[in-house]
């Protein structure tokens, strides 16, 4: 997890507030410390931070709680969504939509030009890995890509592009001969007509000195970029701030990529130093390999450096909607594996009461991503009477152990309730499929084990008939 240290403080914090009796003031003054202090260490800065955080404690003490949650999950939503604000300023752009208007207007004829995107920064920032893992990111989403190396600086750079780009299997130009980038673009400017998109990697410099703007004016000028993209390594914390500006006022940066988000602390730092900048991050590099790259969204970094989609707030819910000591003793007979259709209905009863069913697996880690048919979900909810009715039909021995009702019981009981053989052969099904999925939950199974018992349940949901 990139920015380990941050999502584990900001993770503990909101768990605070799950097990806080209320929400109040003092529980508020709590919140906004933790947070300060997670990401002080996390290396953002003192004034942005404290006007996050003054943020946060306004909305939480003055805003009115809307009906549809309670205290404490519309805390945890301020804190997400001011996080968000915090890493979301700037102008959000659609890259695939502008490459493809591009595409657009080359087949009408309008222009010759592919989309260009070219990479500036400092010595070893991540320009030329950058270069390809773009490449990659493109390439993987059907764009007729191609890269070009104006890096006549570093002997080895035009052979480290060509390397990368001949593993991606991406059409690369680079001429080792020629010492002035101008002309080597201008050389392959003709054939570079043919792709959709060309990606554009530059020399760097060990800082932005004169010559470095001269040069970068130079290639812009030729070039003519539709996206100049900063590269900026994490570790430069704080300092992230200062360097976007002075990039961004001298070469007119329209977003900045941070690398190597993956080795250091002081990630936080230059993500939301950068971030307040007039030139937003556009990706981050999370590692060496070229599948190591994200596009940065900060709604789902937010979610993820929160644990949002983890349990925390369906537990939080299940603990007010089922009391402990029935948690308790449901998770007991689940682990002995004998539980029975009692305790199959109340747990559906318990997440009747959780809310909509679709909600609940929102909360699931890996769930919300199955796309479970909303049929399925709303004849789930349904069931729940027809199952009343059957087990008001059956013998407490029955309730207590399902696996008696032989096929002369299962006429009785339906003729009993009025309810058909199918369905109660349905529940009966559910129940063993049910029991058997609990043996594999364990107290404290942690999120690993928790995922792959989702992975389970998704591989068995296709088997189960609702
Ligand atoms: N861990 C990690 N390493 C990275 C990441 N991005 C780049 N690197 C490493 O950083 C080093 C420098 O990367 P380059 O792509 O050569 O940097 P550059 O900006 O092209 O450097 P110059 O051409 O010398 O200016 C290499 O060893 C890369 O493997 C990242 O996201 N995570
Ligand atoms: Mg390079």
């Amino acid at each position: 997890m990139v920015l380990e240290g941050l999502s584990n403080s900001l993770k503990g914090t909101l768990q605070k507030i799950t097990k806080a009796l209320f929400v109040d003031e003092k529980l508020i003054n709590e919140l906004v410390k933790d947070i300060q202090r997670a990401l002080l260490q996390s290396d953002v800065n003192v004034k942005l931070v404290l006007d996050l955080t003054k943020k946060i404690k306004e909305r939480a003490l003055n805003e009115e709680v809307p009906k549809t949650v309670n205290k404490k999950e519309h805390l945890i939503n301020i804190v997400y969504e001011e996080l968000v604000n915090f890493l979301g300023r700037g102008e959000k752009l659609d890259h695939q939509a502008r490459i493809s208007e591009k595409r657009d207007l080359k087949e009408k004829g309008k222009t010759t030009e592919p989309y260009k995107i070219m990479l500036v920064g400092l010595f070893g920032s991540g320009k030329t890995t950058t270069t390809g893992k773009l490449a990659n990111y493109f390439k993987k989403r059907g764009i007729k890509t191609a890269v070009i190396s104006t890096d006549t600086w570093r002997p080895a750079a035009a052979d480290q592009l060509e390397q990368l780009a001949n593993n991606l299997n991406v059409q690369v130009f680079i001429d080792k001969k020629e010492k002035d980038p101008v002309k080597l673009y201008k050389k392959f400017e003709k054939e570079l007509e043919k792709y959709d998109l060309v990606i554009i990697d530059t020399a760097g410099r060990d800082a932005l000195s004169d010559e470095l703007i001269t040069e970068l004016n130079a290639i812009n000028k030729t070039v003519k970029p539709d996206e100049t993209m900063l590269v900026l390594s994490a570790d430069i914390g704080q300092a992230a701030e200062k360097q976007a500006q002075a990039f961004h006022d001298n070469c007119k940066v329209s977003g900045v990529i941070i690398t190597k988000l993956d080795g250091t602390a002081k990630g936080g730092g230059a993500l939301i130093a950068c971030a307040v900048t007039g030139a937003p991050v556009k990706f981050i590099g999370v590692g060496e390999k070229t599948d190591d790259f994200e596009e940065f969204k900060p709604e789902g970094f937010v979610g993820r450096l929160l644990g949002m989609g983890d349990l925390e707030a369906l537990l939080e819910k299940t603990r007010e909607a089922i009391s402990e000591e029935e948690a308790i003793d449901m998770s007991k007979k689940m682990l002995k594996g004998d539980f029975n259709l009692i305790d199959l209905y109340e747990q559906m009863h318990a997440m009747k009461k959780l809310g909509p069913l679709n909600k609940v697996v929102d909360l699931i880690p890996g769930m919300g991503n199955m796309n479970i048919p909303k049929e399925l979900i709303q004849n789930q909810e349904g069931k729940i009477e027809k199952w009343k009715h059957l087990m008001n039909s059956m013998t407490k021995n029955e309730l207590e152990d399902p696996d008696v009702i032989t096929n002369t019981r299962i006429e009785r009981i339906s003729k009993g309730s009025g309810i058909s053989t199918t369905e109660l052969r349905g529940m009966l099904k559910q129940y063993r499929q049910s029991k058997k999925l609990m043996k594999l939950l364990k107290p404290g199974a942690s999120e690993r084990d928790m995922q792959k018992m989702v992975q389970k349940m998704q591989g068995k949901m296709g088997g189960v008939k609702f």
